[in-house]
């Protein structure tokens, strides 16, 4: 990769790839205003609301998954300013440059608030959730407000992404939860706390295992999530995940299609809105017939 003719709307330094590499988590300083960020979360407190109008439960009437965060999936193809915040270009060449990749995919976004009284997120990694096996992914968490100890911070076991894929931990409790901490690949290695102001961003990649504490505070942590795949992975498995699903990408092809954009390198023009949605079950979402 010839990074000396890529232009990066935001270059990282060399010691926070390096960092990340090492830990597979890292902190990426002042990517967006405020004035932006505040764009683009009451384009995301917007869309939440709809999707959430008719849900009048409390925290304590809700499944013991949705005491962790209310899930807004796919937000960046139902409302344009979303849009432009899933597939903005600073974004994406900050999760090249930390992959040390030449193309990134979009693979989803999602709103995760948590309310006051919120329960703590379990120890989990991403990856194992999908059928593209060791897939370089990467994940950005993007606090609308401080987030600390207090209202729901993130935690990240050091080194853990290169252990590859454990045993997947079934965070919706629908079955006991793994004990992911004590897996003896994690040799007893203790998750570090991360703390984060509004514009900046904490990096994790999709086999690094992270929790979130609770939400102590009387306010709602508002956080977002984009969540980018390398250009060139492949599906590895038959099971169903719905972009897969829906841009008809079989065993062994290439994670691409319809919902699937590339996002890095940025293209001149916004990436569109698929054209099939999907029918959304909960957070999720299924295909039609
Ligand atoms: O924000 C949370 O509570 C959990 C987030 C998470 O697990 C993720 O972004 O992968």
């Amino acid at each position: 990769m010839s990074e000396q003719t890529i232009e990066y709307p935001y270059l990282v330094a060399p010691a926070v790839v390096e960092e990340f590499q090492r830990k597979g988590f890292v902190v990426t300083k002042d990517v967006f205003t405020p004035t932006k960020l505040g764009h683009y979360a009451s384009a995301v407190d917007a869309e939440v609301a709809l999707r959430t109008a008719d849900d009048v439960r409390g925290v304590d009437e809700k499944t013991t998954y949705e005491q962790s965060f209310v899930q807004c999936m796919r937000l960046w193809e139902t409302n344009e300013v979303v849009r432009n915040l899933s597939c903005d270009a600073s974004l994406a060449g900050i999760g090249a440059q930390l992959l040390g990749v030449d193309g990134l995919h979009l693979w989803q976004d999602q709103a995760l608030y948590k309310e006051p009284g919120g329960r703590e997120t379990d120890p989990h990694q991403d990856q194992t959730f999908w059928p593209i096996g060791n897939a370089n992914l990467i994940s950005a968490w993007i606090p609308f407000d401080a987030v600390t100890f207090a209202n729901g911070a993130m935690a990240y076991v050091p080194g853990s992404h290169k252990v590859g894929g454990l045993k997947p931990v079934d965070i919706t409790h629908s079955t006991q939860p793994y004990d992911i901490l004590g897996d003896p690949a994690l040799a007893g290695a203790a998750p570090e706390w991360v703390s984060v102001n509004p514009g900046n961003i904490v990096w994790h990649h999709g086999f690094t295992v992270h929790q979130a504490a609770a939400n102590t505070s009387p306010n709602l942590r508002r956080v977002f999530t984009v969540v980018f795949v390398a250009a060139g992975s492949r599906r590895t498995k038959p099971w169903p995940a719905f972009p897969l699903d829906r841009a008809k990408v079989p065993v062994g092809g290439l994670i691409q299609g319809d919902g699937l954009p590339v996002v890095w390198p940025a293209a001149k023009q916004q990436p569109s809105a698929p054209k099939l949605l999907g029918v959304p079950v909960g957070p999720q979402f299924r295909l039609d017939g």
